[in-house]
């Protein structure tokens, strides 16, 4: 399905990450990978999951810093040549921002770290990559239903995931006559690093996975799945947009019994 692309993934943290079983999918199906990881705390995981999935290139990257992120690409250019696919799988607030109400914890550095981390690195990685991507060429960022309906806890996020979501609209409306498609994919929830952090996640896991049309939670695998779609040609009439991967969670306006 991806048969020899060249595919920038950036967000592993650990197995659980869904970036790792995007990875799988996309190493599974013939693509060559390289992998950027946040810092020096990730490379121990990173060297050895590079090591199973076709000796991908690694490349530390802080996302907060510009010239980080011009590096990333360049190295990634020197390598290839030219950049067939990107995975942004890159979320972050600080935690006192996604506990309580949000009129109790929102504050202006809160809002800022949260929006530079969860949606301006997309644009930054897109702009910096945009001229080294192929003719057809394919780019997909993580987000949350959190950005359309209002959800517990999840506050700035939600706001920083709408900003996200504009964001793929743009890039792909200007993209497309370059052959770039750009989607994002909106995750029901999945126990991850970023998710365990949160207190009450795994008694919302359970009372989602009974709401769901599917009537169960979905997969990081099923993620994965529909990940490497949006990144194959099979997917080259798709541009600009959210595809939920939620057991259907979404089409409810009440949830049934
Ligand atoms: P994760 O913790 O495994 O991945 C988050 C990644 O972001 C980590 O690899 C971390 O290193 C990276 N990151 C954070 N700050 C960074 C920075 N400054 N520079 C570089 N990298 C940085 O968790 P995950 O759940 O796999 O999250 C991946 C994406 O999926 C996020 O966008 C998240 O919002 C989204 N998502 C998660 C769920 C869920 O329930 N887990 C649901 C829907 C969407
Ligand atoms: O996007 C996410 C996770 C976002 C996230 C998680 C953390 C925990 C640790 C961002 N930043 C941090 N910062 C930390 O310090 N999800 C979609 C998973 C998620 O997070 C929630 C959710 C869901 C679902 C937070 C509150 C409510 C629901």
């Amino acid at each position: 399905m991806v048969n020899d692309k060249k595919i920038l993934v950036i967000g592993l943290a650990n197995k659980y990450s869904i970036a790792a079983s995007i990875c799988d999918v996309l190493y599974e199906q013939g693509a060559e990978l390289a992998f950027s990881y946040q810092n020096e705390r990730f490379e121990k995981f990173i060297n050895g999951f590079a090591a199973t999935h076709g000796d991908a290139k690694t490349f530390v990257c802080d996302l907060s810093n510009d010239s980080e992120i011009k590096d990333l690409i360049k190295n990634c250019v020197e390598n290839w040549g030219e950049i067939d696919g990107i995975v942004h799988s890159v979320g972050f607030s600080p935690a006192d921002q996604i506990s309580g109400n949000i009129e109790d914890c929102i504050t202006r550095e809160g809002f800022a770290i949260t929006h530079d981390i969860s949606s301006y690195s997309f644009a930054a990685v897109v702009k910096e990559a945009a001229p080294y991507m192929s003719k057809s060429s394919s780019i997909i960022t993580l987000t949350y239903i959190g950005s359309q309906e209002a959800t517990p806890n999840y506050n700035v996020m939600g706001m920083a995931k709408a900003s996200l979501e504009a964001g793929v609209r743009y890039f792909s409306a200007s993209l497309g006559s370059k052959g770039i498609r750009v989607n994002a994919v909106s995750a029901g929830p999945i126990k991850t690093l970023a998710a365990s952090g949160i207190k009450g996640f795994k008694s919302m896991l359970n009372k989602h996975g009974k709401e769901t049309p599917l009537g169960r939670n979905i997969t990081a695998k099923e993620v994965g799945n529909t990940s490497a779609f949006l990144l194959s040609d099979l997917s080259s009439g798709i541009t600009g947009q959210v595809i939920y991967v939620d057991g259907g969670y979404n089409i409810q306006a009440m949830k049934f019994d």
